[in-house]
């Protein structure tokens, strides 16, 4: 392999260049290169100034992550930037593409930093369930206000080089694209004016004094939700106002070494990698997508308008159908008013809104002006005979090579594409609600879905900014399924003896944003009922049926939106526990001759896991998703899993698959239909196997 760090001279400047595809990670080779090669100039008595650079597409985008939870190997991280800070020759850096983590720790070693306008810095170590470890801590609030320091290392948040050079983290811009000539052109200068060595570790920390961290931490403890990261990366940058420089450096060390051997680390680590493997999809590789320059949507309800909007942030152009003109005006004020919400956020800047309304989004009561569209993506109503009438007519209306795409939740896609002459154009491609702000697509690759096709959902996804997972067709794909089964599972421990408000204490407690019954409550009782409904003719007779979100329902309780369901919704007021609810299951459980027990929070949680657990084993055994970290990157994105647990198949490597295995043997004493363990679970028990043997 090539050394990842050369060393070449220009007149008395000595440029120190990494190169290590795809991001420059701070390798051990790279540490190594960049050690020795700053000593080398440093010893060269012809070198007056060293320049730090790198090649490609980024500086140093961070420590390598591969490497963290491996032993070791010297020199560390924080031992290098030290030692490119004690430099007795000026050392510049020149920052291009994005300088994070490790990066930019490297970056503020050095004594005078250039970046170009385009570059991003950060440290967002906090997501990995780490700090800055390297001196991070101790220097980024010595160049710039302990606040903002304090809000970019906790919120993981990147700043421009404009904003950098505002607030002191980099000494100049260049417009230019070459960071190389740019850090030349400052380095030059700055021999011109004599500047030696400026080491930041002399510096005290910046308006220390406006920082209440006590006000503080409980902020940054609030919005962290369980991930320990954030608040232990607050008390290390407390340590920069409170101790001597050296004094903060160990105890930052003491809080990264905390971190580094926690779980929270290994999880975090594992969804970074997780959500880059899912775009590796073996029967794509190398396969050229079709043009996504310009789409249609029909149907303008919360989804459809969510999915345009998703597609015009995105560059793309949009034309949107809908029954009458009635129903695309109010598709139109939906699309606005989630445009002008990303102004607000200031993810959309005021030209580009008005130019989007302008010239790239229309509506329309006519499949003909979808002629040109390069794909369309139906989101009508839930029912197999509406979509499989609009597929038809698409079919009739659309240019050879247009990709037929559906956002159905749970539909056989094989038989919507059987309603249309092409279906090798059809594919599933399910956007999660709000379709504009959720970040998980499944492409849903049905039976004669033609490569290209498969291609194009990714490359939509992509353009879009969504984590696309491929998933095969069954009834709700990847994400859905795993839900109707631990939905069932739920209903069954409280028939058992749990409340509805039992259950979502415990997994609010064990993480999730929500509860299970909360957020049914949330999404509208209505809808798993319109779902339980269409399974009803399906039904195995062996399946013990809860009813009680039906009895509900029968009453006209669909949660928030009537403002009763599970809970009670008062304006302005926290949501109470229905007691009716209590009753309805009282009935229920007297009806069917069961005991109610006594139901720890502990028990909840198994029961919830081992459920969800063993049905994502026969999601991936049936190769509906192609990797145990696939299904984890779904729960993760589309259904509120706490990251800091890494997903359910990471949770489950964690806790045993042997743990899992026997907790469901043990419920399958009380009912031997939903428990049945999954054959692959059974077999990777047996092989002494866990799922992330199986992530390639
Ligand atoms: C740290 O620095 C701690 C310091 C303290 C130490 C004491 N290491 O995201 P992409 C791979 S912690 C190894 O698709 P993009 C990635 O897996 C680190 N590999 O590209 C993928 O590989 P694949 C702090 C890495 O253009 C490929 O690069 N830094 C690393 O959409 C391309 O990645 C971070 O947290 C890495 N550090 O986005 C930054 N980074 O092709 C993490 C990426 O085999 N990285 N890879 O699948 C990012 O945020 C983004 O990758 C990006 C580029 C913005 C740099």
């Amino acid at each position: 392999m090539e050394d990842p760090v050369t060393i070449t001279r220009e007149a008395n400047i000595a440029i120190v260049e990494v190169n290590n595809p795809p991001v420059n990670a701070a390798s051990h080779a790279v540490r190594l290169g960049l050690q020795l090669n700053v000593k080398e100039a440093e010893a060269n008595p012809e070198v007056e100034a060293i320049l730090i650079c790198c090649a490609g597409r980024t500086f140093i985008a961070g420590a390598d992550i591969k490497e963290f939870g491996k032993p070791p190997q010297d020199p560390s991280l924080p031992d290098l930037v030290n030692q490119i800070e004690a430099s007795t020759k000026p050392v510049i850096v020149a920052i291009h593409g994005t300088a994070l983590g490790g990066g930019l720790e490297v970056a503020m070693g050095g004594h005078y930093r250039v970046a170009l306008t385009s570059a991003k810095m950060g440290l967002p170590e906090v997501n990995l369930g780490i700090l800055p470890g390297a001196g991070g801590t101790q220097r980024l609030p010595r160049l710039i206000p302990v606040a903002k320091a304090a809000e970019m290392i906790t919120s993981a948040g990147m700043i421009s080089a404009k904003e950098g050079h505002e607030l002191g983290l980099i000494d100049r811009l260049d417009e230019g694209d070459d960071p190389r000539a740019a850090g030349l052109a400052y380095a030059k200068d700055l021999l011109a004016e004599g500047a030696g060595p400026s080491r930041t570790s002399d510096n005290a920390a910046k308006d220390a004094d406006a920082v209440d961290f006590d006000a503080l931490r409980a902020k940054v403890k609030k919005s962290a939700r369980g991930i320990m990261a954030p608040v232990k990366a607050l008390d290390a940058v407390e340590g920069a106002t409170t101790m001597p420089f050296a004094e903060g450096l160990k105890n930052e060390r003491a809080l990264f070494t905390e971190l580094l051997e926690s779980d929270q680390r290994a999880a975090l680590i594992h969804a970074f990698f997780a959500e880059r493997s899912v775009a590796k999809v073996k029967e794509i590789e190398g396969v050229a997508p079709r043009p996504t320059d310009k789409i249609g949507v029909v149907g303008g309800g919360t989804m459809g308008a969510g999915i345009a909007t998703s597609a015009l942030l995105a560059g793309i152009d949009v034309t949107l159908a809908e029954r009458d003109d009635d129903a695309a005006n109010k598709a139109r004020a939906t699309v606005e008013k989630n445009l002008a919400g990303a102004v607000k956020r200031g993810k959309l800047a005021q030209a580009k809104h008005d130019a989007i309304l302008a010239n790239a989004f229309r509506t329309t009561t006519d499949y003909a002006d979808f002629g040109e569209r390069d794909l369309v993506i139906e989101a009508v109503f839930e029912s197999m005979e509406v979509k499989r009438e609009v597929f038809g007519q698409l079919d009739a209306v659309c240019k050879p090579g247009a990709v037929l795409a559906t956002n159905t939740s749970y539909l056989d896609i094989n038989e919507i594409a059987a309603a249309t002459k092409r279906p090798g154009d059809v594919l599933g491609l399910h956007f999660f609600s709000p379709a504009h702000v959720m970040k998980l697509l499944e492409v849903v690759v049905a039976d004669q879905t033609d490569p290209t096709v498969t291609a194009t959902g990714f490359a939509l996804g992509k353009k879009m900014k969504k984590i696309a997972v491929r998933a095969g067709v069954c009834d709700g794909f990847i994400g859905n399924r795993i839900l109707s089964h631990y939905q069932k599972a739920n209903f069954a421990t409280v028939l058992a003896g749990a409340s509805p408000f039992d259950v979502d204490r415990a997994l609010t407690n064990f993480g999730l944003a929500m509860g299970p019954f909360a957020v049914s409550d949330l999404a509208g009782l209505d809808i798993g009922w319109a779902n339980r409904k269409r399974l009803a003719e399906t039904r195995d007779p062996r399946e013990t049926y809860a009813a009680f979100a039906d009895k509900l329902c029968e009453q006209g309780h669909f949660g928030r939106k009537t403002g009763k369901g599970f809970y009670i919704y008062e304006e302005g007021e926290k949501p109470q526990p229905n007691p009716e609810v209590e009753e309805i299951i009282a009935a229920e459980r007297a009806e069917k001759g069961i005991t109610p027990r006594q139901i720890s929070d502990e028990e909840i949680v198994d029961r919830y896991m081992a459920a969800m657990v063993n049905e994502a084993a026969r999601v991936v055994g049936d190769g509906i998703a192609q990797r145990p970290s696939d299904v984890d990157v779904v729960l993760l994105n589309g259904y509120g899993f706490p990251r800091w647990r890494g997903g359910p198949m990471h949770y489950a490597d964690t806790v045993g698959l042997a743990k899992i295995l026997n907790d469901i043997g043990v419920l399958q004493k009380e009912d031997d239909f939903l428990w049945q363990p999954a054959p692959l679970l059974k077999q990777l028990v047996e092989e002494d196997r866990n799922f992330a043997s199986l992530n390639g």
